[in-house]
């Protein structure tokens, strides 16, 4: 079959795939990200194309409705607000995950037409301070990296990333140079040992927001040392003395590093021309996440590391189109392709481009300020497209209030529930992944085409359609008339070409006249052409700037700092990675990462739950003990949604507060208190239907024969068997009980016919039984009392929680081969095959060989 050239959906590494519709998936040889490499989410991209759960039709007030009705509600509710309420009544908060020409028009119908700047972009929580720190730095927010420069580096610093899990594709060709070339040198700057540690020839264990104080001390000893490039900075930087002053003033031990360790990353970086410093979450989501990029970008300035092959920093991008939405203006404080709101020439020239009516003149509300804003009344409709604000802004909870509290919602989706859908008066289905086309810009500035590869399914249409559709019922027919993706493409080129003579850095006359369908990915301003590389930067003067910045005051913590971040296999809120049952094996449950010292002190056992605290909320959370993360730091991961659990929403947690400069939310690094959640009962549910996450803990997932849940609570069921029945949806099939005779355990396995269709665990204790095991026997004739013994007919030992998503290997399978004498990740990959589709699990492949591995007789 022949098989169509796209791009990945997920993260910003921007892989090129090949894909078929009946599923298949590979990596595109020729694609300049990947050469062919997927990580395990890419990889299973085929299992999350079906149409179960996808929104087909358009929804008004919970009822299918015809798209006529729905965008002329759209139409008339957004018109009667802006006529009553004035432009800045109405906002729309998209998404890093739509396309460039989705993102090109709703920021036009936005800024240009409806005449608000009121459209922010989850972006904000996102890359917000890495752009305000670009620009400060640089005069325009340039991404100068390339993926050439991981490869070519001969000291990477990993800052705030773990880029194992979440840039996988990277992180495997950093592997492969450094495998190359050992002399290359890899640190991981993280309060918690990740799987990207295992790469790292040094994981440094900084304090949460230690960054400014550590890369303060960086520029101070190269200030010391004479390593700073004199010629480079008198040339092409301003700012540097008093940015030098300001670090002195800092103390480096603050940090969190040993003196050994200050002296020897600072000798390292000092001693390195070709450094590149990659940095992401657990820089930007900071209340001083700006000022830590201007920190990390200061010790490039000085040094001149800067747009020289191998060198640079490189603030990577989590989503597949972030780049785009930043090109295009997507965020409140920009306007398109670069131009800024503020400037009045850069206005006129956009709006006179556009023939619209009108142009913003002032910033709109930024993400926060805008929920705020839905909660205070003054938003009187606003249009979420392609994110999921219920759950993944902070102070989760009061967002779901805010939203709910706007007299109009519109939500494009292409799932018909999620926390935000759920809470809007109008649903419009969008084509996803696969069924879609357009571009997308990754982390190294590379415009890529989506294609679609499939038909569209149900009556779901583009989100540039309905934004168009919309905008032409509001009276602007003859902007908003396009009939392709191609023909808006054209038209933001067109745009770039219009403002060329402001000198901004965003070119795109690369792509004038392109030949849109057959687009190859391609960088901008054009292939091989470096940014910086003739010392010019985009401020008046042509020079960089060096800011002074200053560590803040470590925040006294009696408690518990809550860390969160992501998975290796799953993706935000989970509404398409969560389908893949191989993906939610890896782990299937909201869980908060605690360190054995404090587990103990809370006599917190394994399997036991804890309950986490703010004075924004709770979740309840599966302890998982490991020394990964320090003492007094709870990290967890942000997937869960009120969809799959009932206590695990994190964001429930967090509070609403954002760095000054950027408007990011600083989600990494928050007191809590916690402590052992006295749960009475446990259970644990697998099934071949969906499940309900019904309990005060549940949290139900996809299982490879179905669906799984655990669940857990203070007050005691009456009747399991009617629990259990409430739970799965196992209705008219006979149950087969057995109870314990201390009456502390209940197993139920309930059979249509003689297949098992439902089994049924509760204890007063954290369930012990091998799930993988209770999980491939539905489906099956297993009879009762094997299958209520939690064994499967064969006896075949239970492979254990799966390490290997792609090939299903669990940790038991793993270590039975380690004590058979694997010693490399290459060996248990041909025992096992763990590891050889797309590599994802290496390095935790090779931390299992480190901790089990049987010593050789010479070590
Ligand atoms: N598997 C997977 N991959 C993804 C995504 C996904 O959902 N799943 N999402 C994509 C998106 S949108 C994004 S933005 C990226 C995010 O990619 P990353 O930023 O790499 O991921 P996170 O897990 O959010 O956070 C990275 C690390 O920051 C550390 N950290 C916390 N506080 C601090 C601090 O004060 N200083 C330092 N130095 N480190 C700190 C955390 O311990 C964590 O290990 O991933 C992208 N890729
Ligand atoms: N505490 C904490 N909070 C965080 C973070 C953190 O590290 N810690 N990270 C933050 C970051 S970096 C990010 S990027 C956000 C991500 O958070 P969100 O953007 O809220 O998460 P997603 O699940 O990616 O939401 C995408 C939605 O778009 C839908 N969708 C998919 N494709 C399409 C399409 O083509 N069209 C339309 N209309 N819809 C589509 C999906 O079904 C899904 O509902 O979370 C942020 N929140
Ligand atoms: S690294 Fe993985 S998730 Fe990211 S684009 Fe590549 S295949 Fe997709
Ligand atoms: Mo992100």
């Amino acid at each position: 079959m022949s098989l169509t050239k796209t791009v990945c959906p997920y993260c910003g590494v921007g892989c090129g795939v090949l894909a078929g519709a009946d599923g298949t998936i590979k990596g595109d040889p020729d694609h300049p990200a990947n050469f062919g490499r997927l990580c395990s989410k890419g990889s299973a991209l085929g299992e999350t194309i079906d149409l179960d759960g996808r929104l087909l039709r358009p929804q008004i007030a919970g009822k299918d409705a015809d798209w006529d009705d729905a965008l002329d509600l759209m139409a008339e509710k957004f018109s009667a607000a802006i006529r009553d309420h004035g432009p800045d009544s109405v906002a729309f908060y998209v998404s890093g995950q739509i396309l460039t020409e989705d993102y090109y028009i709703a920021n036009k119908l936005m800024k240009g037409f409806i005449g608000s700047a009121n459209i922010d972009t989850n972006s904000r929580l996102c890359m917000a301070s890495s752009v305000a720190g670009h620009k400060r730095a640089f005069g325009t927010d340039t991404v100068p990296g390339t993926y050439e420069d991981l490869e070519q580096a001969d000291l990477i610093v990993l800052v705030g990333s773990n880029l194992a899990w979440c840039h996988p594709v990277l992180h495997q060709r950093i592997s492969a140079a450094k495998a190359a070339r050992p002399d290359m040198k890899v640190v991981n700057i993280d309060p918690r040992k990740t799987a990207t540690s295992a790469l790292a020839d040094h994981h440094f264990r900084i304090v949460p927001d230690g960054d400014i104080a550590l890369f303060n001390g960086l520029l101070a000893y190269l200030a010391d040392t004479g390593a700073v490039n004199t010629r480079y900075v008198r040339d092409h930087v301003a700012g540097m003395m008093s940015a030098i002053t300001q670090a002195r003033s800092d103390t480096p031990a603050e940090c969190g590093l040993t003196q050994e360790e200050l002296a020897q990353f600072y000798q390292l970086w000092a001693g390195t021309q070709k450094v590149v410093t990659v940095y992401s979450q657990g820089v930007n989501q900071s209340i001083c996440g700006t000022d830590k990029v201007n920190a990390i970008l200061n010790c490039h300035l000085a040094t001149g590391r800067i747009g020289t092959p191998g060198c640079g920093p490189f603030s990577v991008t989590g989503q597949p189109n972030a780049m785009g939405g930043r090109e295009v203006g997507g965020l409140a404080n920009m306007l398109a392709n670069h131009l800024d709101i503020e400037n009045p020439d850069h206005r006129d020239r956009v709006q006179g481009f556009w023939n619209s009516p009108t142009i913003c003149a002032t910033p709109g509300l930024k993400a926060v300020d805008m929920f705020q804003a839905c909660a205070d009344g003054k938003i009187k409709a606003l249009w979420v497209m392609s994110t999921n604000p219920a759950v993944s802004l902070p102070n989760a909870q009061d967002v779901a209030k805010a939203i709910a509290n706007v007299p109009f919602v519109a939500v494009s989706d292409i799932m018909a529930r999620t926390d935000t859908g759920d809470l809007a008066d109008v649903l419009l289905p969008a084509t996803g992944w696969g069924e879609k086309d357009g571009t997308v810009t990754n982390s190294e500035r590379r415009i890529s085409r989506q294609r679609a590869f499939l038909p569209v399914p149900g009556e779901a249409r583009p989100d540039w359609k309905t934004l168009c559709d919309v905008g032409k019922r509001m009276g602007w027919d003859a902007a908003f008339n396009f009939e392709t993706p191609a023909e808006i493409f054209a038209e933001y080129v067109a745009l770039s070409k219009a403002t060329m003579d402001f000198g901004r850095d965003l070119d795109l006359s690369i792509f004038a006249d392109v030949d849109y369908a057959n687009l190859i990915p391609t960088q901008w301003p054009k292939d091989g052409k470096r940014f910086f590389s003739d010392g010019r930067f985009y401020h008046a003067d042509g020079k960089a700037r060096m800011l002074p910045v200053s560590a803040p005051a470590p925040a006294p913590n009696d408690t518990f700092t809550l860390n969160t971040g992501r998975n290796r296999d799953q993706w935000h809120t989970m509404t398409r990675s969560g389908k893949a049952p191989r993906l939610g094996a890896h782990l299937a449950e909201p869980y908060g990462e605690i360190h054995p010292d404090d587990a103990a002190k809370m006599k917190i056992r394994a399997g036991d739950l804890i309950e986490v605290q703010s004075r924004y909320g709770q979740a309840i959370l599966r302890a998982l003990i490991t020394d990964r993360g320090p003492k007094g730091q709870i990290f967890a991961p942000i997937h869960w949604t009120r969809q799959q659990s009932s206590a695990g929403t994190i964001n429930t947690l967090i509070p609403p507060v954002v760095d000054p400069f950027s408007g990011q939310p600083a989600t990494k690094n928050n007191a809590v208190t916690a402590r052992k959640y006295r749960a009475n009962w446990f259970g644990f549910a697998a099934a071949r239907t969906p499940m309900r996450a019904d309990s005060e803990y549940a949290a139900v997932a996809r299982s490879l024969t179905g669906w799984q849940g655990e669940y857990a609570g203070v007050e005691t069921p009456d009747d399991w068997e009617e629990f259990a029945r409430d739970v799965m949806d196992v209705e008219g099939c006979l149950a087969s009980e057995v109870r314990d005779q201390s009456g502390n355990t209940t197993r139920l396995a309930f059979y249509n016919g003689d297949i098992l269709v439902g089994l049924f665990f509760a204890s007063t204790a954290p369930v012990s039984l091998a799930r993988n095991t209770a999980i491939s026997i539905i489906g099956t004739s297993t009879p009762p009392l094997q299958a209520l013994a939690g064994r499967n007919g064969a006896d075949q030992p239970d492979p254990g929680t799966t390490v290997c998503a792609c090939l299903n290997v669990g940790i038991n399978t793993l270590r039975a081969a380690i004590a058979d004498g694997a010693t490399t990740v290459e060996a248990l990959g041909e025992v096992t095959c763990a590891g050889t589709n797309c590599g994802s699990c290496k390095p935790e492949l090779a931390s299992l060989l480190a901790r089990l591995r049987i010593p050789m007789a010479a070590e």
